[in-house]
C-alpha cells in the first residue's frame, strides 16, 4: 500500500481503542484541517484499505525533505543521492518491522514521492526483516516513467466511462510513437524504449546503489565487485545494443568522445512526469553540452571538469596504477583493477581519490540531461537521461556509456592475452553444439508481439480497477542447446559451461577479427555441468539463462495477483526482479536471416567457482545481477574469455578456440508479421 498510487496522500485519522493508532500527524491534516479530512474522509467511503500503526517520535526528515515533492529527483546528483541515502539510513536504523511501518507512513506524504519509493525500496531489500517481500516492478508504480503520456490520459478515460472494471478495454501503445522513419535512430525503438530493459536498469542501479550517508551503519554500497558489474553489464548492453544495430543496417555505435562536439541524434520523449506534472524536455538535433551550474541541485560541473578527470583516468591506466586519498599508488591488477576503476568511473562512493578522478559517468549523464538548461534559467527539469528508469530511451545514452566503455578497454588492453593454460581444460573435448528451436537447427526465430500490462496501481483515477496498456515487443521462439562433451580424464569432472554470441559480420559486411568480435560477445548463458568420464549429452534451455529474467516477472503484476501465486519460492523475486528481460535475449536480426557466431567454452568450475554458504536461491540472472548477500558466482573476471584482447597472432574466433571451446554458425530471422492480441475486455481476460 506504501508503494501504491504514489502520487496520492495517505488519509490518517485518530482511531483505534488505545492500543493502536494511526499516526496522528498526517500531511493532509497538517495542510488542511482535521473537519475537512473528515468530510473526505466520508466522501471516500469506507471500504479504503486501513493500516495501523503505532505511535512513534517523529524522526527529523527535513534533510531529505528539502526536495520539494514537485521537483525532478535523480540518483546521478550527488545532492540527491545523499538525501535518500539518509532515509535509507533511517529505515534501516529502525529496530522493528512495526516501527519501520510508522516512520514509512509518516516520510511517505513528505518525501518526493520517487525518491520516498528508492529509499524505501531499498531499505526494504537491505534489512534482514523484510529483505524477501516480494515486492512489485517499478514501471507499476510509475508508469509515466514507461510509456507515451497519451496512453495515460486514455486510461483515465477508459476507467471514468467503464466504471466496472470488468468492461475496460486495454490502452494501445502505439509502435514507434517517439519518432518517425524520418529518424534513422528510431529504428531502435523497441530496444530503447522496451519496457523490460528500462526495468532492468532501474532495477540494476536499484541494488547498487552510489552512496548512502557518510558514517552510516549500514554498508549497501559495498557489495562483492560491484564496480567491476558496473563495467560489466554496461558494455554488454553496448554489445547488445551494437548487434541491433548491424540487425538494422546502421553503424556501430559512436562513442560520446569529445564533449564539444553537438550531438547529432536529439530525443523527444513524449512522456509527462505525473510526480512534477511536468513533460520530460526534449532534446534537439545538434545541441553542444555548456558548463552546468545549477544551484538548486548544487550542481556544478564545467566540460573542462570533465575533460581533467578523463584525463586523470587514462593516466591512471596508462601507468597501471591510481593515486588514492592517501597519496599512495594502487596498482590496476588483473584482478581488481576493473573493479577499482568501475567505481572511479561510474563514480561511486568506493572512489578512492574521488578530488583527482572526480564524478566522470554520473556528471556527463547530467551535462547531457540539461542541456535544455544548464543554468536553470528556465527552471526547468532534466531530460530522460538524468534517471535510470529512463535513460536508455534515449540515443545519446548508448553513445556515452560506448565512451565510458572505452576507458575500461583502455584498461583490459594494458592485461596480458590469455595464455593457453588460462583457457584450456585438460581432458576435457567440446565435441560439438547446436541451437533448435521449434525443430530447426541452429535458425533462431524473432518477432514483435503484443502483450498485456495492469498500470492500475500506479495511475491516481477514480474509479480504480484494472486498466490494462497493450503494447509491443520483440521477442524469440525459446529454443534449447545441446551439446556433447568428452571427458577423458578417467574421473568425474565439473565444468562452467559458458555460452556467448556475435555477429559475423562487420557494418562493411566484412568478417570481423577476433579483436573486434570480442568486444560484440553477448553472453547468453552460464551453468554447471557434472561430466562423468566418457561422452555426456547435455542440454539447456532458452528461459533458464543466467542473464534472463522470463517474462512475467518483468510484468508482474498479474502474476502476483492470482491466488496462491506468492509461494515461498517467489519471494526472493526483488533481488530476482534484476535481470535482462527474457524478451530481449537474442538480437532482433534480418528479414533475410543474419549470420552470428555462437560460442561454447566448457571451463574448469573446480579454478573459478566461490566458496560460499547458502542455498542457491535466485541464482538465475546472476551473470549481470550478482547474487543477493553472496559473492559473484565466477572467479574469472566477468566477460572471460572475451574480456582481454586475443594474442597478435590470433585474427579470428576459429583460430582463437581449444579442445574445450566449440563454435557453430547461428542464422536469426527476423518474421516481420506482429503476434497480435484479440481486442478482448477485462472480462473475457483469461487470467490464469
Ligand atoms: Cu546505468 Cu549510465 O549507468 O546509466
Amino acid at each position: 500500500l506504501l508503494f501504491d498510487h504514489p502520487t496520492e496522500p495517505v488519509f490518517m485519522d485518530k482511531g483505534g481503542n488505545g492500543t493502536m493508532f494511526e499516526v496522528p500527524k498526517s500531511y493532509l491534516t497538517e495542510k488542511y484541517n482535521l473537519e475537512e479530512c473528515q468530510i473526505v474522509k466520508m466522501r471516500l467511503g469506507d471500504d479504503r484499505p486501513k493500516v495501523f500503526v503505532s505511535e512513534i517520535s517523529i524522526p527529523d526528515l527535513s534533510f531529505p525533505e528539502s526536495l520539494k515533492r514537485n521537483e525532478s529527483f535523480s540518483l546521478f546528483i550527488q545532492s540527491h543521492r545523499q538525501k535518500a541515502g539518509y532515509l535509507i539510513d533511517i529505515f534501516l536504523r529502525l529496530d522493528s518491522v512495526e516501527h519501520l511501518k510508522s516512520v514509512a507512513v509518516y516520510a511517505r506524504d513528505r518525501m518526493h514521492p520517487v525518491l520516498f519509493h528508492y529509499a524505501f525500496a531499498v531499505a526494504l531489500l537491505h534489512r534482514p526483516d523484510t529483505k524477501d517481500l516480494n515486492l512489485r516492478s517499478f514501471w507499476q508504480y510509475f508508469p509515466d516513467r514507461f510509456m507515451d503520456s497519451t496512453v495515460l490520459q486514455m486510461i483515465r478515460e477508459e476507467s471514468f466511462v467503464m466504471q466496472r472494471t470488468e468492461d475496460r478495454r486495454p490502452i494501445v501503445i502505439p509502435i514507434k510513437y517517439t519518432a518517425s522513419d524520418l529518424e534513422p535512430e528510431h529504428n531502435l525503438w523497441y530496444f530503447r524504449e522496451d519496457l523490460g530493459i528500462n526495468l532492468h536498469h532501474w532495477h540494476w542501479h536499484l541494488i547498487y546503489p552510489i552512496e548512502i550517508t557518510p558514517g552510516a551503519h549500514h554498508n549497501i554500497v559495498k557489495k562483492d565487485r560491484r564496480g567491476e558489474l558496473f563495467y560489466y553489464m554496461h558494455q554488454q548492453v553496448i554489445a547488445r545494443y551494437n548487434a541491433e544495430r548491424l540487425s538494422n543496417n546502421m553503424g556501430l555505435v559512436k562513442p560520446f568522445n569529445n564533449l564539444t562536439e553537438p550531438i547529432a541524434e536529439g530525443y523527444f520523449p513524449k512522456m509527462d512526469s505525473q510526480v512534477a506534472s511536468r513533460a520530460f524536455p526534449p532534446r534537439f538535433d545538434n545541441v553542444k553540452l555548456t558548463d552546468l551550474h545549477r544551484k538548486v541541485d548544487q550542481l556544478k560541473v564545467g566540460i573542462n571538469d570533465m575533460n581533467n578527470w578523463s584525463r586523470s583516468i587514462y593516466e591512471a591506466i596508462h601507468h597501471g596504477f591510481i593515486i588514492n586519498d592517501d597519496n599512495e599508488s594502487v596498482r590496476l591488477d588483473e584482478v581488481k583493477g576493473i573493479d577499482i576503476l568501475g567505481n572511479i568511473i561510474e563514480s561511486s562512493v568506493l572512489s578512492p581519490n574521488s578530488m583527482l578522478y572526480g564524478d566522470l559517468h554520473n556528471m556527463g549523464h547530467m551535462l547531457i540531461a540539461y542541456a535544455h538548461d544548464p543554468t536553470h534559467k528556465h527552471l526547468e527539469f532534466p531530460g530522460v537521461m538524468g534517471d535510470s528508469s529512463t535513460a536508455m530511451r534515449d540515443p545519446i545514452f548508448y553513445k556515452w556509456h560506448a565512451y565510458i566503455d572505452d576507458l575500461f578497454q583502455a584498461h583490459k588492453k594494458t592485461l596480458p592475452a590469455y595464455k593457453a593454460e588460462d583457457l584450456s581444460f585438460p581432458g576435457i573435448d567440446v565435441l560439438n553444439i547446436n541451437v533448435k528451436s521449434r525443430g530447426q537447427l541452429n535458425r533462431l526465430t524473432t518477432f514483435f508481439k503484443e502483450s498485456d500490462v495492469d498500470l492500475s496501481r500506479g495511475m491516481d483515477f477514480q474509479p480504480r480497477g484494472s486498466v490494462f496498456t497493450r503494447f509491443t515487443h520483440l521477442q524469440h521462439h525459446p529454443f534449447e542447446y545441446t551439446f556433447d562433451v568428452n571427458n577423458s580424464s578417467g574421473a568425474p569432472l565439473l565444468g562452467y559451461a559458458r555460452i556467448f554470441m556475435a555477429p559475423r559480420l562487420d557494418d562493411n559486411n566484412s568478417t570481423m577479427v577476433l579483436a573486434d568480435q570480442r568486444l560484440m560477445m553477448i553472453e547468453l548463458d552460464k551453468f554447471l555441468i557434472r561430466m562423468p568420464p566418457g561422452e555426456s549429452t547435455f542440454t539447456q534451455k532458452s528461459i533458464n539463462s543466467s542473464v534472463t529474467i522470463p517474462f512475467e516477472r518483468t510484468f508482474r503484476d498479474q502474476d502476483s495477483n492470482r491466488p496462491g501465486k506468492n509461494t515461498a519460492a517467489e519471494q526472493e523475486e526483488f533481488f530476482c526482479g534484476c535481470g535482462w528481460p527474457d524478451h530481449m535475449l537474442v538480437p532482433r536480426g534480418k528479414v533475410e536471416g543474419m549470420t552470428f557466431d555462437l560460442f561454447l567454452m566448457v571451463s574448469n568450475y573446480e579454478n573459478e567457482r566461490v566458496i560460499q554458504p547458502g542455498v542457491e536461491g535466485c541464482s538465475k540472472s546472476a551473470s549481470y545481477c550478482g547474487l543477493r548477500d553472496r559473492l559473484y558466482p565466477d572467479r574469472r573476471s566477468m566477460g572471460y574469455p572475451f574480456d582481454r584482447l586475443p594474442p597478435w597472432n590470433v585474427t579470428s574466433l576459429n583460430q582463437f578456440l581449444t579442445s574445450n571451446m566449440k563454435t557453430v554458425e547461428v542464422t536469426i530471422t527476423h518474421d516481420k508479421t506482429i503476434e497480435t492480441l484479440p481486442p478482448l475486455t477485462n472480462r473475457n481476460r483469461k487470467v490464469d
